[in-house]
């Protein structure tokens, strides 16, 4: 296509038919510091070639559509200042003006997509945010899941957003949400929320075959799933309470509303509890990373 560029390794495995795992570049520009998202962003994808796939970060430059960053562009949008946050909505706005962006959830699923990458691994996907029934603020990640034929891999949503709403409208739209090896839904920083798993699936074989089933059956759209973080990196909920009821309060008393708000509670959340946040959040993105390796060379496997 002419406006998408896959890098050479990326390029490489497409056409030796091994399995791609895709990336999202928002947790890159908005949801890590420089310079730990660059680090985690080399390691993630250092995991999944470990485990037998082939990374591909995904992100948009100068225009252009990259399925898979070559190091020193990695490099260049860690560092980069007021990159755009990329959506389902402004996506192609992007492509055609000409600009730099990274990709959300939706986004990366789109690109993943054309790019004929069906697994995707991230950290937590958006969802519908607490007091939404005012603010109407629900990530477009959801209706993306809904329509777009990609297998998702993350740890849950944060307790940032509303856990018990968010799988309602999951169910709503369709989407299947299948917890790996557990019967309670995780909550990204820690292994339990109050609510049980939609969906369990104890290995990744089960999981590409779901996926394949869902497209053989013509239904649009993906399937999310929730990797319950580590035993011995999860941070309790309960600790974390605090820390997030005072960045909501923040974040309404400077008046953060729309695309900003995802970002704005994630940096307030990672100063406050002084990097603990993010030693958890780096841990659960590669367990992700591995599991979604593991997804993407069963459905290869299926699909020989
Ligand atoms: N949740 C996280 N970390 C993140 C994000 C969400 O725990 O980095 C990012 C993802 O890229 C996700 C996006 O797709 O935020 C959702 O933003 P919004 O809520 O504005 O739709
Ligand atoms: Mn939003």
């Amino acid at each position: 296509m002419f406006f998408m560029t896959f890098s050479a390794e990326a390029a490489r495995a497409k056409s030796n038919g091994q399995p791609l795992v895709a990336l999202e570049s928002t947790i890159i520009t908005h949801g890590m510091p420089y310079p730990q998202n660059v680090e985690v962003a080399k390691q993630v994808e250092d995991d999944i070639r470990a485990a037998g796939a082939v990374p591909a970060t995904i992100a948009v430059l100068d225009g252009r559509l990259h399925i898979g960053l070559e190091t020193e562009q990695l490099e260049r949008l860690g560092q980069a200042r007021g990159v755009a946050k990329l959506s389902r909505a402004d996506l192609a706005a992007c492509l055609a003006t000409g600009g730099t962006g990274s990709t959300t959830v939706a986004a990366t699923m789109i690109a993943a997509h054309h790019a004929g990458i069906p697994v995707f691994a991230t950290g937590g996907i958006g969802g519908v945010h607490r007091g939404a029934e005012q603010s109407f603020d629900i990530s477009a990640d959801l209706q993306e899941l809904a329509q777009t034929p990609v297998t998702v891999v993350s740890a849950g949503p944060k307790a940032i957003l509303d856990i018990a709403k968010t799988l309602e409208v999951l169910e709503t739209l369709g989407v299947p949400v299948i917890v790996k090896g557990s019967d309670v839904f995780p909550a990204f920083w820690s292994r339990q929320s109050p609510y049980s798993a939609p969906l369990r699936m104890d290995d990744a074989t089960q999981i590409a075959r779901a996926h394949a089933v869902r497209g053989e059956l013509g239904l649009p759209g993906g399937q999310l799933v929730a990797n319950p973080i580590p035993a011995e990196d999860e941070i309790p909920a309960d600790q974390l309470v605090p820390v997030i009821a005072l960045a909501r309060a923040e974040a309404e008393e400077a008046g953060i509303s729309g695309k900003s708000v995802t970002p704005f509670l994630l940096e307030r959340i990672f100063e406050q509890t002084r990097g603990a946040s993010l030693t958890a959040n780096i841990a659960l993105v590669r367990h992700n990373a591995r599991v979604a390796a593991e997804i993407a060379q069963a459905l290869r496997k299926l699909n020989a």
